[in-house]
C-alpha cells in the first residue's frame, strides 16, 4: 500500500505517470482481449485478459486519477507513424501488447517505492502477457486451419503407395484440401522424409496437412495438426505438446467420446466407419441412423469415414452427412485427379 500521506510535486508527477500507463496497460488489454473474443473465439484467453483489466482496474486508485489534472501534458495527442501503419491483426496484436509490456514495466518501476503491491502486480502480468501474446498469434494462424475445416468438405487420408507423392499432387490439382498422411509401416527416418515431402506439396496447394497417431512425425515435419484414436496418445497431451497453433482431430464413435473431445478442445472429428470397408476389416459400420444422432447437436466440423465413394455420397448428403473422410476410393484410383473432381463436385451439388 502507500507508504506516505504527504503528496509533493514529485509524488504527483510519479502518480501522473504510473495513471497514464495503466489507462495504458488497461487500454491495451481491452484490444487483446476483443480480439480473442470476435476474432478467435476463444473464452478462455478472454477470461484471463478480463481479469487483469479488472485487477489493474481495482490498482487504480483516486491518488493516481487525481494527478491527471494537476500538471499539463505537453506531449498529449503525439502519435507514431508506426502506429498508422499497422495493418494486420497480427501487427495489432504484437504492438498492444508491446505496450501494455512497456506500460506495466513503468508502472512496476515507479510504483515499487511506494505501492509495492501494484509493483508486484504490474510484473506478474506482464509475464503473463509475454505467453499471451504469441499464443494469440499462434491462434491466429490456427483459424486459417480451421477455416480450411470448415470450408472444404472432402478430407482424403493416404494408403502407403510406391507413387504417393504423384496421387497427393493429383489430388491437390483436383481441389482437395485436406489431407491426412496414414502410415502404419516403414522406419520412421523414411516415413519423415515422406511426410516432409507432402508437407511441401500441400503447402503449395495451400492445403491442410494432418499426421495421423504420431506427435512425433507431426512436429518434425511441421504439420499442421495431428489426428488421433482412442488408442493414441491422449487429447490433453497432444495439445501440450503440439501447443494451439496445431490443429487435432479425434475420432469419436460415441456420446461420451464425443463429450471428452470436445470438452478438451478437439477441432474435428471423424466418425465411423459409416459401412464396410476392407480398410478397416476389424471395425463393425456404426451406421447412418446412429452418425445422425451422435451428430446432431455437434458444433465443431466433422467427417463422416469409411466405405465411402462417389456412389454413396449424395445418399449421405441426404442423411446430412456432408462432410467425408476417404482413403481407398482415391488411393486406389486408376484416375486420382478425375476422381476427386467428381467426388468434389457431388459434395457440392445441392442435394
Ligand atoms: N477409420 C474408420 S474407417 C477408416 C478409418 C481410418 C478407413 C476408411 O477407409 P475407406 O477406404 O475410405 O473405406
Ligand atoms: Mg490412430
Amino acid at each position: 500500500m502507500l507508504n506516505s500521506n504527504k503528496t509533493n510535486s514529485e509524488d504527483l508527477r510519479i502518480y501522473q505517470i504510473i495513471d497514464a500507463n495503466l489507462d495504458r496497460a488497461r487500454e491495451g488489454l481491452r484490444v487483446l482481449e476483443d480480439w480473442a473474443r470476435f476474432g478467435l473465439g476463444k473464452e478462455k484467453y478472454v477470461k484471463r485478459i478480463k481479469n487483469f483489466r479488472q485487477i489493474l482496474g481495482k490498482n487504480h486508485l483516486e491518488i493516481y486519477k487525481q494527478s491527471r489534472n494537476h500538471i499539463e501534458d505537453k506531449c498529449k495527442g503525439l502519435t507514431h507513424r508506426e502506429q498508422i501503419n499497422r495493418k494486420s491483426s497480427d501487427q495489432i496484436i504484437s504492438s498492444n501488447s508491446g505496450r501494455i509490456q512497456e506500460a506495466l514495466r513503468v508502472i512496476e518501476e515507479f510504483s515499487r517505492p511506494h505501492n509495492h503491491q501494484l509493483s508486484t502486480v504490474a510484473s506478474e502480468i506482464r509475464y503473463e502477457i509475454y505467453n499471451i501474446e504469441i499464443d494469440l498469434l499462434s491462434l491466429s494462424k490456427c483459424k486459417n486451419s480451421e477455416e480450411i475445416l470448415i470450408e472444404n468438405d472432402l478430407y482424403v487420408i493416404t494408403d502407403q503407395k510406391e507413387n504417393l507423392l504423384e496421387i497427393i499432387e493429383e489430388l491437390l490439382i483436383a481441389g482437395v484440401r485436406i489431407i491426412q498422411h496414414r502410415f502404419k509401416t516403414g522406419t520412421d527416418k523414411d516415413n519423415l522424409q515422406e511426410a516432409i515431402k507432402i508437407k511441401n506439396l500441400c503447402k503449395k496447394y495451400n492445403s491442410l496437412f494432418i499426421i495421423n497417431d504420431r506427435i512425433d512425425i507431426a512436429l518434425a515435419s511441421n504439420a499442421d495438426g495431428i489426428h488421433l484414436g482412442q488408442d493414441d496418445l491422449e487429447l490433453k497431451i497432444a495439445r501440450k505438446l503440439l501447443g494451439y497453433s496445431k490443429i487435432i482431430g479425434i475420432t469419436a464413435n460415441n456420446q461420451i467420446d464425443i463429450s471428452n473431445a470436445l470438452k478438451d478442445g478437439c477441432d474435428y472429428i471423424g466418425i465411423g466407419p459409416v459401412f464396410e470397408t476392407a480398410t478397416k476389416k476389424d471395425k463393425k459400420p456404426i451406421g447412418i441412423e446412429k452418425i445422425k444422432t451422435l451428430t446432431k447437436d455437434l458444433d465443431i466440423p466433422w467427417f463422416a469415414i469409411g466405405g465411402i465413394n462417389s456412389k454413396n455420397i449424395s445418399y449421405l448428403k441426404r442423411n446430412g452427412l456432408k462432410k467425408v473422410a476417404l482413403v481407398s476410393q482415391l488411393m486406389n484410383s486408376e484416375d486420382p485427379k478425375e476422381d476427386a473432381i467428381i467426388i468434389l463436385k457431388e459434395l457440392s451439388h445441392e442435394n
